[in-house]
């Protein structure tokens, strides 16, 4: 009697939590709205993945109702009926060995293609060389170099539509994940080397940008937004900042790596002219500078916002 009730109460429990998942925030599943080719093949290969799991399972569930009420145990059963030991039955061991190898090997083509394809730009736009945007972690915002149109921006990035992005990532900080989830999924930031992520917006418009890897106090704030636009606003965009944004210095970049959040800026040349992270070189620059501020207590708000902005007379957000 006991028994029943508490499972009663699981069952209950369970559904409940499902409702708070399904019910909650999760009304829009960026993820399975895809906005451009990557996000797209990894939406496709998890939907993939779900109905074919989804199909194994009410196969499974079937079997096993079939079975339970066809073999179940009936009053008037004869008592030599019953015979447990199936072991040598060759035949049900070779099913019961190549069913699950076909499963897996089904699962893992797919799994196995995509992941590959992932290390190449998007085939859709073999026709044009990818944009280089390197991508830097620090704590806790972004720095985005665009080494071609020699600018830099912080905490937010333009992208041109329907032309792949190559991602060089690496951080001055602490271990870091780039995510854009209506782009496609994360890769790591990590200092003294460097990952690539090759992502691609087809539809213009504002996407959510973040750290995918939890590094302590300031995680949450390590946001960024997404500005993805045609070619020619790109270009003009970047050839604005290129005119009328101030030169990023040494002194402000450094003043912009202590640890703490930053507002948006924007620079008209890049800190990849004295110190790339992704090299060995670069991977010690930032603890090297506030080597104190890591071994103590962190602030959040970076206590030199209006410092920095005096460097730049106030010439910088968006
Ligand atoms: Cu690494």
């Amino acid at each position: 009697m006991n028994h029943k009730k508490h499972h009663y109460k699981k069952w209950l429990m369970f559904m409940l939590l499902g409702m708070i998942f399904f019910l909650s925030g999760c009304d829009q599943m960026t993820v399975f709205d895809p906005k451009g080719p990557v996000a797209e093949s990894q939406s496709d290969l998890i939907m993939y993945s779900l109905y074919y799991m989804f199909g194994i399972l009410i196969v499974v569930f079937v079997a096993f109702t079939v079975i339970v009420i066809k073999y179940r145990d009936r009053p008037n059963r004869k008592k030599d009926s019953y015979k447990p030991n199936i072991h040598g039955n060759k035949a049900i061991e070779v099913v019961w060995i190549v069913i699950p190898i076909i499963i897996v090997t089904l699962l893992s083509i797919p799994t196995v293609n995509t992941l590959f394809d992932l290390e190449d730009p998007p085939e859709v736009s073999n026709d044009k060389d990818p944009l280089v945007v390197y991508a830097t972690s620090a704590n806790w915002k972004w720095f985005f170099s665009y080494p071609e149109q020699g600018i830099e921006t912080v905490n937010y990035l333009h992208i041109p539509t329907d032309r792949a992005v190559e991602f060089r990532l690496s951080s001055a900080g602490s271990m870091a994940a780039l995510w854009i989830p209506a782009l496609g999924g994360q890769k790591y930031n990590m200092a003294g080397m460097q990952t690539t992520l090759f992502l691609q917006a087809d539809e213009p418009g504002v996407y959510d940008g973040r750290n995918a890897n939890f590094n302590g106090e300031g995680f949450t704030e390590q946001t960024f937004k997404v500005y993805a636009e045609d070619s020619q606003e790109f270009q003009d965009w970047a050839n604005k900042k290129k005119q009328s944004a101030p030169k990023l210095t040494q002194d402000v970049y450094d003043k912009l790596l202590k640890p703490g959040i930053v507002d948006r800026y924007t620079f008209s040349s890049t800190h990849l002219a004295w110190v790339d992270h992704g090299k060995m070189g670069g991977m010690d620059y930032a603890v090297d500078r506030y080597f104190n501020a890591y071994e103590t207590l962190m602030h959040l708000e970076t206590d030199n916002q209006e410092e920095i902005k005096d460097h730049i007379d106030g010439k910088q957000v968006k």
